[in-house]
């Protein structure tokens, strides 16, 4: 008789619970899924790769994951992944209701000596302050009834090598039997190492460090080319020059704004938590004000190259390529296309929209039509549709200005069809 598996659910089947719970699903352990959206049980249900990532294709056929729509099915699972979107609102703040809420479906629906894990990024102290209390207000007791962990994820969209198979962990615990628990677990599951931490905070802090890591560095390429494009040098060609240095550099790249899920997003938290202890995370304050002022800095050199043309965005033809934050995926959320587009309207600029992956949030139908319709191109995402359009379409179609805001286009070839070209600080 084969050993029974043992039960795992998943809280939150969005672009980290799914490919965690197929992944899980693949090993010795029988995955509950659990979400509020009813449209991606059914999905899951009828089998469909619902994060869209090439490497679930080849695991899903292989696996069955148990759709949880009566959260009293969870009982069952001895380890719980919560696995919830942390957004920040319009002020900037954390908004952790979606963790609150996930711990307590879990706290209703566990069994003594489950393990819990929060693989949603958090800042420092939210499993002591907002997850500990709600199983301890259940009558659980930390560390004896019930384990407590973080393990942040670290899910890439659209990164072709690195996936939820591979990526290196960190783990953090409130004791010692939760941290073996959990290390165990993920070690079962990845091709990867886990690093266990000495505090959950540690493990909490991690996460952050490493997402704000990339939002300064980015905020440090982008102040230079406002500064660099002022001295007519071309930062893009001086970020290479640097790289070359084998060490003790990475490069980093400016652009119209950063989007996405987690790097404009969780310095926040830290500048947030912070404030608890008097402390102003200055450095990372600026780094998100520059990163935010660049959707506003496109504008401006878009109104740059008009007027060289005598002409200014309102009334102007403006074609948009591109709207996702990032290259070949269709994700809207904090993405700069989105500010450019709403401060151009607001200009009176007459917009030709084209997402390949956002049809519902493009006005036009394709680049042909963009090209057609518009007198200036503006690039927001470096989607490779974009990439490998011949430049002499946007000559024939008599495009006068290009503004490139991912730096993605041979800025060369470009002039030399007769073309104005402006990058971010090239
Ligand atoms: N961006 C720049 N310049 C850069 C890099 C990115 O302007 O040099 C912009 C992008 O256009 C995008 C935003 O920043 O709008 C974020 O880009 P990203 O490549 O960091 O993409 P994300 O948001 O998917 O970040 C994920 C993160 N993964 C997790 O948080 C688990 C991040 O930690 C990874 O470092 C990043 O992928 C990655 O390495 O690609």
């Amino acid at each position: 008789m084969s050993q029974e598996k043992q039960k795992v659910a998943v809280i939150g089947l969005g672009y980290v619970g799914f490919p965690l719970a197929v992944l899980a699903a693949t090993k010795d352990y029988e995955v509950f899924g659990y979400d509020k959206d009813e449209e991606k049980l059914s999905r899951i249900e009828k089998g469909e790769n619902i994060v869209g990532e090439e490497y679930i294709d080849e695991l899903l056929p292989k696996v069955k994951i148990n759709v949880a729509r009566d959260e009293t099915n969870l009982k069952q699972c001895k380890i719980f992944i919560i696995a919830v979107p942390t957004p920040v609102d319009e002020k900037y703040y954390p908004d952790l209701s979606f963790v609150r809420s996930a711990s307590e479906t879990v706290a209703k629906n566990m069994e003594s000596g489950a393990l819990v894990v929060v693989e949603s990024t958090i800042n420092p102290g939210v499993c002591e302050e907002i997850v500990k209390p709600v199983f301890e207000k259940k009558g659980w007791e930390v560390g004896k009834t019930v384990y407590i962990s973080h393990c942040p994820e670290r899910i890439n969209p659209g990164d072709s090598k690195w996936n939820v198979r591979n990526i290196p962990r960190v783990a953090g615990s409130f004791d010692e039997i939760g941290l073996k628990k959990t290390v165990d677990f993920y070690e079962s599951i990845l091709d990867a190492t886990v690093m266990p931490m000495k505090t959950i905070r540690e493990a909490e802090a991690a996460k952050i460090i490493e997402n704000s890591f990339r939002d300064v560095n980015i905020a440090f390429v982008n102040e230079l080319a406002k500064s660099f494009d002022l001295m007519g040098i071309d930062i893009v060609n001086v970020i290479r020059g640097a790289a070359t240095k084998p060490f003790a550099f990475m490069p980093h790249w400016p652009s119209r704004g950063v989007g996405g899920h987690c790097i404009p997003v969780d310095p926040y938290y830290l500048i947030e938590k912070a404030k608890e202890n008097d402390f102003d995370h200055r450095f990372l304050r600026n780094a998100r004000a520059i990163n935010n002022s660049m959707p506003h800095y496109t504008i401006e050199l878009l109104q740059n190259k008009l007027n060289e043309i005598e002409k200014s965005v309102k009334g102007t033809s403006i074609g948009i390529l591109g709207v996702s934050y990032k290259a070949n995926v269709g994700d809207l959320r904090e993405s700069p296309a989105l500010k450019v587009i709403e401060e151009l309207e607001k200009l009176g600029g007459r917009l030709n929209i084209f997402d390949p992956y956002l049809p519902k949030y493009s006005n036009v139908k394709n680049l042909d039509e963009v090209l057609e319709k518009s007198e200036v191109v503006v690039l927001l995402t470096n989607h490779s549709q974009f990439l490998n359009l011949p430049l002499e379409n946007f000559r024939d179609n008599g495009i006068r200005v290009i503004i490139d805001g991912l730096n993605c286009l041979d800025k060369e070839k470009i002039e030399s069809l007769g073309i104005i070209y402006k990058g971010i600080g090239r």
